[in-house]
This record gives C-alpha cells, sequence and structure tokens, in this order.
C-alpha cells in the first residue's frame, strides 16, 4: 500500500483524486471514485446552489465513503455555492480559478477541509500561511482552466515552498506518471481527464469517444486574453478562439462565442461547437474503463514500479 497523508486526513483509501469537472463530474462519477476507494470531487461549475445541494444529497445515496465538490471560485454568486457546501457539509472542498484564502476559515470552522488548486508558489505560500489543509499544484498539461507552468516544474517548486501536503495534477493518467509525481515530492495524484473516459462519467459518448481518438497534440489553449485560458481538444469552435486572438477581438465577443459551450458538449454531444475540455494526456487513453478498473490497475502498477526506488520506499510499506 502506498502510504500518504492525504489518505489518513481525508479517510480514502487511495491518494488519487478525481479533478472536479464543471458538467462533468456529477455525484454519479464522484460517488463510484469514492466507493473505489479515491476521492470523488463533485465540480459544481455554475450550477445554481439548489442543483448543487441535490447532487451532494444524491453522491450520500450512493456513497458512505468521504468526497469533495469543487468550486470555481471567479462566479459571482460562490458566497450562495459556498453557504450551500456548509449547510449540507461534505468532507472536503477544492477550488479552482482564484484565490480561495477568504473562505478557508469559514469551512475550517464547519469541520470541512480545504483543499486550493495554485498555479504558482506564491499563492502556494500565501494559503498555506492562511490555513489550507493540503494544495493541488495543476501544471498547464491539464485540461480546462490552465495556469503557466508545467506539472514538472511546478510540483516540486510548490513541494518545497510549503510544508503542508501537495497534491500532483496536470498530465496524469498511468503508474508512469504518479511515480513521477512521487518522485517530484507529491504525496498524491489528481487525474481528470482519465476520469472523463470512464463509463460512469455522465459526459455524452461523443466527448468520450474524442478523448480515445486523441493524439498527442490534440489539444489547445484557448482564450488567454480573457485570463481565463481554457485547454479543449481541437474542433471547430477552438478554431473560431483562435480567429478571435488573431483578429485582437474584445472580451465581449470571447464570452459570446463561449456561452453555453461546455454544456453542448457535454449533454448534446456538440464535439464541432461544444468546449470539449481534455488534457493533453489524452493521446495516451485509448479505452474507456470503469473507474474501478483505472484505480486498481494504477495503484497496482505504482505500487509495483516504486518498490525499485529505495528514495521512495518511504511511502510504500
Ligand atoms: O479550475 C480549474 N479548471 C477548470 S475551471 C473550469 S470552468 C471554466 N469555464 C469556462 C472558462 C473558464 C473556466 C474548467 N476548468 N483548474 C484549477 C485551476 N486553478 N487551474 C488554474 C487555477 C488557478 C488560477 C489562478 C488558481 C488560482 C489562481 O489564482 C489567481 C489569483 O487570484 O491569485
Amino acid at each position: 500500500m502506498i502510504r500518504s497523508p492525504i489518505c489518513e486526513m481525508l479517510g480514502i483509501k487511495y491518494p488519487v483524486f478525481q479533478g472536479g469537472m464543471a458538467w462533468a463530474s456529477d455525484f454519479r462519477l464522484a460517488a463510484a471514485v469514492s466507493n473505489a476507494g479515491g476521492l470523488g470531487i463533485i465540480g459544481a461549475g455554475q450550477m445554481p446552489p439548489e442543483a448543487l445541494v441535490k447532487q451532494i444529497r444524491q453522491a450520500k445515496e450512493n456513497t458512505d465513503k468521504p468526497f469533495g465538490v469543487n468550486l470555481i471560485l471567479y462566479l459571482s454568486y460562490i458566497d450562495e455555492l459556498v453557504d450551500a457546501v456548509i449547510r449540507e457539509s461534505v468532507s472536503v472542498v477544492t477550488t479552482g480559478a482564484g484565490n480561495a484564502g477568504l473562505l478557508i476559515k469559514k469551512f475550517h470552522d464547519a469541520g470541512i477541509k480545504v483543499i486550493p488548486v495554485v498555479p504558482s508558489t506564491a499563492l502556494a505560500k500565501r494559503l498555506e500561511k492562511a490555513g489550507a489543509d493540503a494544495l493541488i499544484a495543476e501544471g498547464m498539461e491539464s485540461g480546462g482552466h490552465v495556469g503557466e507552468l508545467t506539472t514538472m516544474t511546478l510540483v516540486p517548486q510548490v513541494v518545497s515552498s510549503v510544508n503542508i501536503p501537495v497534491i500532483a495534477a496536470g498530465g496524469i493518467a498511468d503508474y508512469r506518471g504518479f511515480a513521477a509525481a512521487l518522485c517530484l515530492g507529491a504525496c498524491a495524484v489528481q487525474m481528470g481527464t482519465r476520469f472523463l473516459a470512464t463509463k460512469e462519467c455522465p459526459v455524452h459518448q461523443n466527448w468520450k469517444d474524442m478523448i480515445i481518438k486523441a493524439g498527442d497534440r490534440d489539444t489547445v489553449v484557448t482564450g488567454r486574453p480573457t485570463g481565463h485560458p481554457v485547454r479543449v481538444l481541437k474542433n471547430k469552435l477552438s478554431r473560431k478562439f483562435l480567429e478571435l486572438e488573431e483578429k485582437c477581438a474584445n472580451i465581449k465577443e470571447y464570452e459570446e462565442l463561449g456561452i453555453g459551450r461546455l454544456k453542448a458538449a457535454s449533454v448534446d454531444g456538440d464535439v464541432e461547437y461544444g468546449s470539449v475540455m481534455s488534457g493533453q494526456i489524452a493521446g495516451m487513453i485509448t479505452e474507456e474503463k470503469t473507474v474501478k478498473e483505472v484505480l486498481d490497475e494504477i495503484m497496482e502498477k505504482t505500487e509495483n514500479f516504486i518498490k525499485n526506488f529505495p528514495e521512495l520506499s518511504g511511502v510504500i510499506n
């Protein structure tokens, strides 16, 4: 077994988080991941608070294991989602796309752990001071909203900057990525794209098939001028976004083009004009599996592999 402080902190069997993904990781995926030993995370995205409450309740009906909620911090009504999570009580909240500092005390007062995503050492240090329980260092290989640094450069620098556990994310989908993350000093991993292509993931089959067919160079980052760059699989929509960049369009044009596009990919299966978010590791994902297959395989292979590395023996027993 890999021994990780994160397993003890959260009461989970495997040090593997399922990334919170808007319009993709609902209670079904989250409960499946938690039931299989990882940490399932409901992606609140832009849900209304009542919908999030319903999701949390359904997750509780489907698992008795700990699970989390991911909140996107730049939303105008984020306080309402925070209050909903506190009222419903979950084990842990992960945050993305903003600074979680001011929310940490509020969650802690409610007995909820807070694990923010950080794209830099500066934010990592600030959030450690503010009381974060652990940090997710997410490199720009990931799908969806991305920072600027790669996983390879971000993870060891964050690990050296703080004294709380660090979870590596971005570009990880198998035992080699997991072992590499441990080498960089992380004590756990978070995977998003790998869990998109699972039987339990509720996104439209077209999205899953596009990940399965994708090659290593099939993603692109769009929306950089908006301050919210997102990595997606290349399609007609991503080309339109890049055209906006070429003609130095104003931010309103990006916003108009983006409205409803993630839902279109997830619910309608529109993989031409939908926002088909995916990480760069899609090229390595070649089949849809069950969540349990993904977790059992990555754990078994990682444990076998890292037995060869005496320096890492501290994390296994
Ligand atoms: O949040 C994510 N990934 C996401 S959120 C999302 S929803 C969305 N939809 C349309 C446009 C934009 C987003 C899809 N994917 N990952 C975690 C993450 N957080 N990556 C990078 C960051 C981040 C960036 C800046 C975290 C903190 C931050 O801080 C800036 C500051 O305020 O200091």
